[in-house]
C-alpha cells in the first residue's frame, strides 16, 4: 500500500497523471512526501547528466583565483538558489519581489510579507507552496520545537560576556544530542536513506532555533525572564516575536520578511559553504549547522548587521542626526584611512544593489520613513558608493543585506546589535539545510579540493605557461 502511495506520489508530482492540471485532487501538505516523490527523478536526471556531460569543462581555475578566495571558481552545486551579480538572489529561480507576491501570507502580522515557511518549500521542492502546505509546516514545525533540559541549562550557563552567536552555534552543536541522522548513522543505516534522516533533523533543527535564539536574547537582555511557550496557532516568526518579547504586528511581519530574505545566498558564501563542507563528511545536520553558524560571526560575513549599527550609532553620537552630506562624507573616508571597511557596503559576487537592501528600504519607506536611523542610512547610500569608487578598490561600492537590517529591528525596539547576527542565523538555517537534504539526496561525496604550496603551484604555473 505505502509503496503504491510513494509511486503515485511520484507520477502526481512529475505530472504523469493529471497532464498539465498540476493538482487533480489536493496537494499532498506534507513535505516529505512530496520530496520523497521528487528524489527519485531528480537523481536519475543528475544521472544521465554526468553520462553526458561528466568530462565536459565549464571554467578554469588561475592563480589569482587560488590566492583570492577562490572567487569566480565554479566548484560547487547547490540547487537551492542562485545568485546573478547583477539581478541579485533568485530562490529557484523567483526573485525576491515575486517571492513577496507569491508565497503564503500568516496570521497575526499585517498580511503583507511572505511566510519563511513558504519559502523553505519553495527551496527544498522547487515548487511554490499552497497556503495549506506552508501552514502544514508552520504546524509540524510547532510539533518539533521542544528543546532537550541540557540545552537550556547550558545557555543558563553561560556567562553574560559570551557572544550570543558563540551561544547559538554551541546550543546547536548541543543540540545534535537530538539527531536522528546520527543514530541511524551508528546503526548502519544505507545510504540511499541518508536524505530521509538528514531531512528529519533539519526539519526538527529549524523548529527548534526560535526558542534557542529566544533563551539567549532573554538571558541576555530580558534578566533571564522566561520564553513564552510555542503557540500552536502562531506561524514560526509570529513565535518566534512572541518568545522574544515583541507583539507589534509591524515587528510580526517584519520578522516573515526578515526570516525569508537571509535565508539562502547559493553555496558559496561562508555559512553555507561551512555548512556543506562539514556535512560532507556526514556530520549531522546539527553539527554541520553549527560550524555554518560560526562562519556568519564573522564580521565580513554575518556580523556585518552588528558592525553597521555600531557604525551609525558611532556617526549619531558624533556628529547628530542633522549631519550635512559633507560631514557624512568625512566620517566614510576617516573610517576608510583607519584602515577599516564601510560595513554593509560591497560584496563577493554581487555587482549592484542587493534586493535584499531594497526589499528593507521598502520596508521602512512604508513603516518608518521618518525614524532618524533609517534617515542616516538613505543619507549614506547618497554618498557610500561614489567614495567606495574614487577609494578604487572595492569591486563593489552598493549596500549589502547587512546595511539595512538592523535599522529595522532598533526602530521596533531591539537595540542590542550584538544580537542581530542570531537572527540571520535563524533565517540561514533554511537555506543550509534545505541543501543539505540535496547533498544527501544525490549522495554527494566527502568534498576535498586538491591545494599545492607555493612552490609546487609555480612548477604548475610555468608549465602551463610554457605549453
Ligand atoms: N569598505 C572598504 N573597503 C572595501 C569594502 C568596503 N565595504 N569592500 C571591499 N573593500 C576592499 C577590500 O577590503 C579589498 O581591499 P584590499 O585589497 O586592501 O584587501 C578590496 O576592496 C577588494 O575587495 P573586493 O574584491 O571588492 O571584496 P571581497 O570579495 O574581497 O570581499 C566583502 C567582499 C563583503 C567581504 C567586502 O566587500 C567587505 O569587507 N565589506 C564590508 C563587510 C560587509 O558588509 N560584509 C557583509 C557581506 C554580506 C554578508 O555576507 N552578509
Amino acid at each position: 500500500m505505502a509503496l503504491f502511495r510513494n509511486k503515485l506520489l511520484h507520477l502526481v508530482a512529475t505530472k504523469q497523471v493529471f497532464g498539465s492540471c498540476r493538482y487533480a485532487t489536493a496537494p499532498s501538505s506534507s513535505l516529505r512526501d512530496v520530496l520523497a516523490a521528487q528524489i527519485p527523478e531528480k537523481q536519475e536526471e543528475v544521472k544521465a547528466f554526468r553520462k553526458d556531460h561528466g568530462k565536459t569543462k565549464v571554467g578554469e581555475v588561475t592563480v589569482d583565483m587560488m590566492y583570492g578566495g577562490m572567487r569566480g571558481i565554479r566548484g560547487l552545486v547547490t540547487e537551492t538558489s542562485v545568485l546573478d551579480p547583477d539581478e541579485g538572489i533568485r530562490f529557484r529561480g523567483y526573485s525576491i519581489p515575486e517571492c513577496q507576491k507569491l508565497l503564503p501570507r500568516g496570521n497575526g502580522g499585517t498580511g503583507e510579507e511572505p511566510l519563511p515557511e513558504g519559502l523553505f518549500w519553495l527551496l527544498v521542492t522547487g515548487e511554490i507552496p499552497t497556503q495549506e502546505q506552508a501552514d502544514s509546516l508552520s504546524k509540524e514545525w510547532n510539533e518539533r520545537a521542544a528543546i532537550p533540559n541540557h540545552v537550556i541549562q547550558m545557555l543558563n550557563n553561560f556567562p553574560s560576556n559570551l557572544h550570543p552567536m558563540s551561544q547559538f552555534s554551541a546550543a546547536i552543536t548541543a543540540l545534535n544530542t537530538e539527531s536522528k541522522f546520527a543514530k541511524a548513522y551508528a546503526d548502519g543505516v544505507k545510504k540511499t536513506k541518508y536524505w530521509e534522516y538528514t531531512f528529519e533533523d533539519s526539519m526538527d533543527l529549524i523548529a527548534k532555533l526560535p526558542t534557542v535564539a529566544a533563551i539567549i536574547y532573554r538571558n541576555l537582555y530580558r534578566e533571564g525572564s522566561a520564553v513564552s511557550p510555542i503557540d500552536m496557532k502562531k506561524d514560526w516568526s509570529w513565535n518566534m516575536a512572541a518568545m522574544l518579547g515583541y507583539d507589534n504586528p509591524d515587528f510580526v511581519e517584519l520578522m516573515r520578511l526578515y526570516l525569508t530574505i537571509h535565508s539562502d545566498h547559493e553555496g558559496g558564501n561562508v555559512s553555507a559553504h561551512t555548512t556543506h563542507l562539514v556535512g560532507s563528511a556526514l556530520s549531522d545536520p546539527y553539527l554541520s549547522f553549527a560550524a555554518g553558524m560560526n562562519g556568519l560571526a564573522g564580521p565580513l560575513h554575518g556580523l556585518a548587521n552588528q558592525e553597521v549599527l555600531i557604525w551609525l550609532t558611532k556617526v549619531r553620537e558624533q556628529v547628530g542626526d542633522d549631519i550635512t552630506e559633507e560631514q557624512m562624507k568625512k566620517f566614510v573616508w576617516d573610517t576608510l584611512k583607519s584602515g577599516q571597511v564601510v560595513p554593509g557596503y560591497g560584496h563577493a559576487v554581487l555587482r549592484k544593489t542587493d534586493p535584499r537592501y531594497t526589499c528593507q528600504r521598502e520596508f521602512a519607506l512604508k513603516k518608518l520613513p521618518n525614524d532618524p536611523m533609517f534617515q542616516l542610512v538613505s543619507k549614506l547610500y547618497k554618498v557610500v558608493p561614489d567614495i567606495l569608487l574614487a577609494q578604487g578598490k572595492a569591486a563593489n561600492p552598493w549596500p549589502n543585506v547587512d546595511a539595512h537590517s538592523g535599522v529595522l529591528l532598533q526602530y521596533y525596539g531591539m537595540t542590542e546589535m550584538n544580537y542581530y547576527t542570531v537572527l540571520f542565523g535563524v533565517s540561514r538555517a533554511l537555506g543550509c539545510c534545505a541543501s543539505l537534504i540535496w547533498d544527501r539526496a544525490f549522495g554527494l561525496p566527502i568534498e576535498r579540493p586538491k591545494s599545492f604550496d607555493t612552490p609546487h603551484l609555480k612548477k604548475l604555473a610555468t608549465k602551463s605557461a610554457n605549453k
